[in-house]
């Protein structure tokens, strides 16, 4: 059954917090920034936000480790600021969308702090996953896993207790066999849906649940993929009534939504998450996983589109995020990454479904090469630099010829900005019919307005080794990528957009175009 709810064809964009836009000067993002650039989200024509956390926090993985899930840390701004935040969004009619992160806290959150001045076994220390080690005297952590930003998911604490963390050290996970985690998890819903919020982003919604006896899992599982190694770390059956619990919540809220963060690509597994009683959408990442190849992305997109078949639930594209590479520099960076980053815009642009943008990708930016040390992620610090994810969140470039481009009043942002990004200040590309902001607004503007855009199957043409086409069979709009090196003929039809400009009518190479 197909819902038809605002969310179903919905264009959300992702405000990274700490790099959108800084109002008073600390050199990091704030709410305060976000309500200031609202003409602009405005402009781009963007349905929803989705901002990543902004709750009180150390900022041990900037700010997915909570130490106060509800209230602002200052860092951000206030409450105060959140709720203007909300209202003038809303008076553009843009949705707000916020993470909630229920797998693990902060270990400065007052829970934690208090399991670690509690003795084992106490009902403190219960609201985590705290065991006793293995060996003669208990030396070794209680089993094999590894946590996602490398290195062992146990810490052990001076009383010889291990505890678990599937991230960081700092971010304890929660044990949700204890049923003060769920009711705590329930206030927070309730205490933003009662400011107003539309919904919620879920970090790591394939967490939270652990089997039990915490089996160990096949150390090849992280290198080659959890499908084809038993890895009892995630996605267990467990996680499903905890989904269940939250959409009794949501459902209290007419119109309330939740998107959920799993990684897992089997759309078997996938498709459980969506059932009618559990989340509304979940994110497809098979189209950040494939690289620039007309097959492989016609692949991505038909076994991405089998969930929907199955569940109802509409498809969720993303071609990026805060946590992945900028698909500028995936496809291999200069300008033919910013020409197949602009194609695969267009791809995604076409599909049938809900599509989350993450700030930035609308300016082309690439990734941004980091000093090691001026990488504050977790994981370049536990698995090595070249694993930072930093490299994708450097503030955006808004005006003016010089670093900070109008992001900060400080030049010294919490990460630096490249002198190079002068030509790609939003103020720059707004002017520029040819530039890639040109091209996001007028690809939104269309799938907004066009009939053509009608329609949830897709019909694929025969095309030359290197292409595809397809054709919305509701609607009748024909989206054509040439991943090849060479132009191709276009199929029949008048020319809506291209990402770049057809040589003698035909499609250059790393490039799409939309027909009717
Ligand atoms: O990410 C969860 C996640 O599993 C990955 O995207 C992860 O970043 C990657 O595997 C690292 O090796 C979410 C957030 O999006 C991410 O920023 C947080 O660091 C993480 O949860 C912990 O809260």
């Amino acid at each position: 059954m197909r819902q038809e709810a605002w969310w179903q064809d919905a264009v959300f964009y992702q405000v990274y917090v700490r790099s959108f836009a800084d109002s008073d000067g600390d050199g990091v993002g704030d709410l305060e920034g976000i309500h200031s650039r609202l003409g602009y989200l405005e402009l781009l024509g963007v349905d929803a936000l989705w901002l990543t956390p902004f709750y009180r926090s150390p900022m041990a993985d900037h700010g997915y480790d909570i130490a106060d899930p509800r209230d602002v840390d200052p860092m951000f701004g206030t409450l105060g600021d959140f709720d203007v935040l909300l209202t003038e969004a809303h008076k553009r009619g843009i949705k707000v969308t916020v993470d909630v992160v229920p797998n693990h806290t902060s270990n400065q959150h007052a829970w934690f702090k208090s399991a670690m001045a509690a003795a084992p076994g106490s009902p403190e220390r219960d609201r985590y996953i705290f065991r006793d080690g293995v060996g003669p005297t208990g030396e070794d952590p209680p089993n094999n896993w590894v946590s996602a930003f490398g290195g062992p998911a146990w810490t052990r604490v001076p009383d010889g207790q291990w505890y678990l963390h599937l991230f960081a050290p700092q971010q304890p996970d929660l044990n949700w066999a204890n049923p003060e985690v769920a009711a705590d998890l329930e206030r927070t819903l309730r205490f933003w849906l009662e400011r107003g919020v539309d919904g919620f982003r879920i970090d790591v919604a394939h967490g939270m649940a652990k089997p039990p006896g915490l089996p160990d899992m096949d150390p090849r599982a992280d290198a080659l993929g959890p499908s084809h190694y038993y890895d009892p770390r995630w996605d267990n059956d467990g996680v499903h009534e905890i989904h269940q619990m939250i959409r009794k919540v949501l459902d209290e809220f007419p119109d309330a939504m939740a998107v959920g963060e799993i990684w897992v690509t089997d759309e078997e597994r996938l498709s459980r998450y969506l059932r009618p009683d559990e989340l509304h959408l979940a994110f497809n990442f098979r189209l950040v996983l494939t690289h620039f190849d007309a097959d492989a992305m016609r692949t991505a997109i038909e076994r991405s589109l089998t969930v929907p078949a199955k569940v109802g639930a509409p498809a969720t594209w993303t071609l990026g995020n805060h946590d992945v590479w900028r698909q500028v520099s995936r496809y291999g960076g200069g300008e033919t990454g910013v020409r197949r980053a602009r194609a695969m815009a267009l791809v995604e642009l076409a599909l049938p479904g809900t599509v989350y943008l993450y700030n930035g990708e609308e300016l082309g930016l690439a990734n941004v090469e980091l000093a090691p040390a001026d990488m504050a992620d977790p994981r370049a610090k536990t698995s090595g630099a070249e694993f930072g994810r930093d490299v994708s969140r450097v503030p955006l470039p808004w005006e003016g010829d010089l670093p900070p481009f109008g992001f900060s009043r400080n030049p010294r942002t919490w990460l630096p900005m490249p002198a190079e990004w002068a030509g790609l200040t939003v103020e720059k590309q707004i002017e520029d019919a040819d530039s890639t902001l040109s091209l996001y607004r007028q690809a939104i503007e269309l799938r907004k307005t066009h009939p053509a855009f009608g329609g949830d199957e897709l019909e694929w043409y025969g095309a030359p080794a290197g292409c595809f086409a397809f054709r919305r069979r509701g609607g009748g709009l024909v989206c054509a990528l040439n991943t090849s090196a060479s132009p191709i003929a276009l199929p029949p039809g008048e020319v809506l957009l291209s990402s770049s400009p057809l040589v003698d009518g035909k499609l250059p190479a790393d490039s799409a175009a939309w027909l009717i």
